[in-house]
C-alpha cells in the first residue's frame, strides 16, 4: 500500500490546528494532526515543503521505518517542529493501518487493558472561592480528579487562573508579570482552602508550569504534603532534570513531568533513577504514538504511570490517540482533558467522548476521526501567541 499523497490543512475553528491527510492508492486515507501552538506555520511549512515528496510512494504499513527514516535519516533530528510534524505522519500512519486491519487503534497497540480513561478537568478562578467553585462545578459533571489554578495576589496575568484559554495575543504575545514569593505563599493556603471546602473524596492537583527552581520547587513540594495531591505538575524547566533529585529528597508528593519533552531520551533520567511517578508527554510533540508508546514501555519498568498531555491546543485527533493508548497501557494513570471549543466539531468529527469522569474512544478503525477540508476551509489561521512572562524587574521568566 503505497502513500500517493499527503495534505495539510490549517484551520483555526476556534484554536488553530495543523492537520494531514496521508492518502494511499488502495484509496485509504489516515489522519493525523501537527499542531505546535504559537508556532502552526513552521511544522505546516515542514510538512508540506520538506515531508510531503518524502513521503510519496513509501509502504504506508512501515511506521517504524518512517519514524527513523524522519527522525535519524534525515540528519536534523529533534526538537517541538520536527517531533511535531513527525508526530502527525506517525498518527495518519497508525489511523492506516488501523482502516487497513479493520480495527480499532486500542486493539493494535494489544487490546484493552480497561474499559474507560480516567480523567482530569481544569477548574480556575481569581479567588480561591472561584476555584472551588469552578472545582465544585467539575465534580457535579461526575469529575474525580481536578486540577485547580488560582490567580496570584500582586501578579497579573496567572498560569491557568482564567476560566478557558490563556490570553493569546494575535499581533504580539500578551505579557504576563510573576514573582515567586507570593506564589509559594498562596498555592498552600489555596489547597488547605480547597480540602475544607470540598473534603477528601476527590482527588487535586495542580501544575506549576515550570515557574520554580529547585528549592522554591521543593519547599512547594514539601508544604502540599497534608493536601495529598494526586500530583505536582512540571514544577522544574525541562533543563532542570537533575534537580528533579532535590525535591525528591524532600517530599514524597508524586510527580508529574514531561510536555516539554520531545522523544524518550528527555525523559531517561527522570524514569531510570525514579525521579517521577507520572510522565505527561505529549503525543503531538514527541513523535507520536510510537514514540509514545515506547516511553511507556520505559516507564512501566521502572514503575512511573502515563498522564499524557491533554490542552485545548491539541486537536481531538491527538485527543484521540492519547486514549486509545490510555486504554490499552498497562501503566495508564490518568488522562488530562480539556473542553474544546463548539466549531472544532465542525471541523473533526469523533474523538474521545466523556462521562462520569472518564474518557472512551469509539471501535471504528484506526483513530476514529475525519476531516472535513470543507468545513475546514471556513475557519482560515489566525496568529496567536502564547503569553509570555516577566518578573517585577522586567527580566524574563518561564512562562
Ligand atoms: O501550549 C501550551 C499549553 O499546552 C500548556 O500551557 C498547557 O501546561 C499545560 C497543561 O498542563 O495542559
Ligand atoms: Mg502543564
Amino acid at each position: 500500500m503505497k502513500i500517493t499523497e499527503m495534505r495539510t490543512i490549517v484551520t483555526c475553528p476556534g484554536r488553530n490546528y495543523v492537520l494531514i491527510k496521508i492518502v494511499t492508492d488502495s484509496g485509504i486515507h489516515g489522519v493525523g494532526d501537527g499542531t505546535l501552538n504559537g508556532r502552526e506555520l513552521a511544522v505546516a511549512a515542514l510538512l508540506e515543503k520538506h515531508l510531503a515528496p518524502l513521503l510519496i510512494g513509501r509502504d504506508a504499513d512501515r511506521i517504524e521505518d518512517t519514524w527513523q527514516d524522519l527522525f535519524r535519516g534525515t540528519y536534523w533530528r529533534g526538537g517541538p517542529v520536527l517531533n511535531t510534524a513527525l508526530a502527525a505522519v506517525d498518527m495518519a500512519l497508525w489511523d492506516i493501518k488501523g482502516k487497513r486491519a479493520q480495527l480499532p487503534l486500542y486493539s493494535l497497540l494489544g487490546g484493552k487493558t480497561r474499559d474507560s480513561a480516567l480523567c482530569y478537568g481544569h477548574a480556575s478562578g481569581d479567588s480561591f472561592e472561584d476555584t472551588a467553585q469552578h472545582a465544585r462545578e467539575l465534580i457535579d459533571r461526575g469529575y474525580r480528579v481536578v486540577r485547580c489554578q488560582t490567580q496570584i495576589p500582586g501578579t497579573h496575568g496567572t498560569y491557568g487562573a482564567g476560566r478557558g484559554d490563556a490570553p493569546r495575543g494575535e499581533q504580539l504575545p500578551f505579557v504576563e508579570t510573576w514573582e515567586p514569593t507570593p506564589y509559594l505563599q498562596t498555592i498552600p493556603k489555596l489547597f488547605d482552602f480547597l480540602r475544607r471546602e470540598l473534603g477528601d473524596q476527590v482527588e487535586l492537583l495542580h501544575d506549576v508550569h515550570e515557574r520554580l527552581n529547585p528549592i522554591q520547587a521543593a519547599r512547594l513540594a514539601r508544604e502540599l504534603e497534608p493536601y495529598h495531591l494526586f500530583f505536582l505538575e512540571d514544577p522544574l524547566r525541562p533543563e532542570h532534570k537533575e534537580s528533579f533529585r532535590v525535591i525528591r529528597e524532600h517530599s514524597t508528593i508524586p510527580l508529574a513531568m514531561g510536555e516539554l519533552f520531545t522523544n524518550k531520551w528527555e525523559c531517561l533520567p527522570l524514569i531510570t533513577e525514579q525521579l517521577i511517578d507520572f510522565i505527561r508527554c505529549d503525543l503531538a510533540h514527541v513523535g507520536g504514538i510510537t514514540e509514545a508508546k515506547k516511553i511507556a514501555t520505559l516507564c512501566e519498568a521502572f514503575h512511573i504511570q502515563t498522564a499524557w498531555h491533554g490542552p485545548p491546543d491539541v486537536s481531538p485527533i491527538t485527543h484521540a490517540a492519547n486514549v486509545h493508548l490510555d486504554l490499552a497501557l498497562p501503566n495508564f494513570g490518568i488522562q488530562e482533558w480539556s473542553q474544546l471549543p463548539d466549531p472544532v466539531a465542525d471541523v473533526i468529527l469523533g474523538g474521545p467522548t466523556y462521562s462520569d469522569g472518564c474518557l472512551t474512544v469509539s471501535d471504528e478503525p484506526g483513530l476514529g476521526c475525519e476531516i472535513d477540508e470543507a468545513a475546514a476551509g471556513a475557519y482560515p489561521y489566525q496568529r496567536a501567541y502564547l503569553p509570555t512572562t516577566r518578573r517585577a524587574d522586567g527580566s524574563v521568566h518561564d512562562w
